[in-house]
């Protein structure tokens, strides 16, 4: 493995899925309302490709083209990184290791600086922003990262879906414990001004670190330098005192002034249309992009999609790394995006390492390393635990509810929970084979799986 990763820029990566046959080109004329959320929506259920489209009906870019659902199934997380997906976790959790800062570039010319529009040049409607669902408040910024500062734990990069109210102003959805709200939520109390900016079209690695909660003052920039094994270059916008990744497509430079007012309804990762909420205004101080831009949008719904797979992949391999040191018979760590990545966790044991009490105490330790868990899986090193048919086979017959399964009441996850609304219990559920198993797997010999094995081989060619 090379010490740089290949997650390039944003355009670097949408080649590589090109080349890789993952991405579609869709010359059809689209309407920014609806079609483009059915679309991913398609997409997304036939576990299909990424899709750029140039010809939108709607608000038109000058140049310049609308890219969706690019992150849709895992195996293109992996290729942000030139890696296979098997080889993810291992990836992730070695460079995850050692953060690497941000380097701001004072000299030369930014591409994200190609194009400034400042004053009565700024336009939020001039933009492709999709009408997503049916029942949505608005136009939504589905991939607009937001940088700003906090005065105690520094910057912060990461996703929050943008409602656009305007010409210049954003409703920027904030869940209560989010670095973002609680930078905003203190200017509020002191009456004082928080400079930001949304950053739209960026590096794979900036995309997948954004999506991560990372503690207090750890800097998703500084993990997506780690990722690449080089320090993210940035550039000081031009009309506010922050700085961006100096490749970014689009740049939507701004403030949040106190102001707040309502924002939704929006479809969730959980796959429900969550409802009206009270959220920041943004409000719009510039706009800069490079040379034809291109837009990003993240497909945000039910499950399979993008938002699903892109949130908390990093964060499997922080816990996998915090877990391993008490528990050295951990050997992966899981959260599947198929059902939705904050409720459901797999750890996969060496089950040749296990002692009494171990395999309860670990699952316990996993909901607290992700505390939004509320199921918690532990299963044998046989089970695939990418593989949720292995996984719920290993729950049918290795688990007995009566003596496999705790429950503990009252505990926290995703203020999104349609089911809690934040309090929930949490079942612990240990699917490992015990002494007194007495499933045996007797297997084939070699010789009898190849002939099976080239039969198959024939049909699938003819077909
Ligand atoms: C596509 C996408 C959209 C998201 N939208 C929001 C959002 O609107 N509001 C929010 O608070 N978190 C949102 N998140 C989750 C946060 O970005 C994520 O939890 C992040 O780790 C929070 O960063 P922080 O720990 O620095 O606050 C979104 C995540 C993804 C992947
Ligand atoms: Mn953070």
């Amino acid at each position: 493995m090379t010490t740089e990763s290949k997650s390039g820029s944003f355009r670097e990566f949408l080649s590589r899925i090109k080349s890789e046959g993952e991405l579609i080109e869709v010359d059809q004329e689209l309407d920014i309302k609806y079609d483009i959320g059915a679309l991913c929506r398609v997409l997304s259920d036939a576990d299909g490709p990424a899709a750029i489209i140039k010809n939108f009906k709607g608000p038109k870019l000058r140049s310049g083209t609308l890219a969706v659902n690019l992150y849709g199934p895992r195996r293109r997380i992996a290729s942000a990184f030139g890696v296979k997906e098997n080889e993810l976790l291992d990836f992730v959790s070695k460079r995850l290791g050692k953060r690497i800062p941000s380097e701001c570039i004072s000299t030369g010319k930014a591409p994200c600086h190609d194009v400034i529009l400042e004053g009565n040049e700024i336009n939020l409607n001039d933009w492709p922003i999709p009408l997503w669902n049916i029942g949505d408040g608005g136009p939504y910024i589905t991939a607009g990262l937001s940088i700003a500062r906090h005065p105690k734990y520094g910057w912060n990069i990461a996703h929050h879906r943008g409602q656009v109210y305007g010409s210049r102003e954003i409703g920027v959805c904030m869940a209560p414990d989010h670095h973002l709200r609680l930078a905003t939520d203190e200017a509020r109390l002191k009456s004082s001004r928080v400079d930001a900016a949304i950053v739209i079209g960026v590096r794979p690695s900036i995309t997948i670190a954004a999506a991560s909660d990372f503690a207090h003052g750890d800097y998703e920039l500084d993990a997506a330098g780690a990722l690449e094994g080089r320090p993210i270059q940035t550039v000081k916008c031009k009309t506010v005192d922050v700085e961006v990744p100096a490749d970014t497509e689009i740049v939507i430079e701004g403030y949040y002034d106190g102001e707040t007012r309502s924002e939704g309804p929006f479809v969730e990762f959980t796959g429900y249309q969550t409802p009206i909420i009270t959220s920041p205004v943004f409000k719009v101080t510039a706009i800069t992009h490079r040379h034809d831009p291109i837009f990003h949008g993240v497909f945000a719904g039910k499950p399979p999609c993008e938002t699903n797979t892109l949130w908390r992949e990093l964060e499997e391999a922080e816990a996998y790394t915090t877990l391993l040191r008490r528990f050295p018979m951990l050997k992966a760590v899981h959260r599947p995006p198929q059902i939705g990545r904050d409720f459901v966790g797999i750890v996969q044991i060496k089950s040749d390492q296990t002692r009494a009490g171990i395999v309860n105490t670990l699952l316990a330790a996993t909901s607290a390393v992700m505390p939004r868990l509320k199921f918690v899986i532990a299963v044998d090193d046989d089970i695939n635990p990418y593989d949720l048919t292995e996984v719920m086979w290993a729950v049918a017959t290795r688990c007995d509810p009566n003596v496999d399964t705790q429950l503990i009441h009252n505990t926290m996850t995703s203020w999104l929970d349609p089911s809690s609304g934040g309090l929930t219990g949490k079942i612990l559920i240990n699917a490992i084979k015990k002494e007194n198993f007495r499933g045996e797997i007797p297997g084939y010999p070699d010789a009898s799986l190849n002939k099976a094995l080239k039969i198959l081989g024939a049909w699938r060619s003819n077909n």
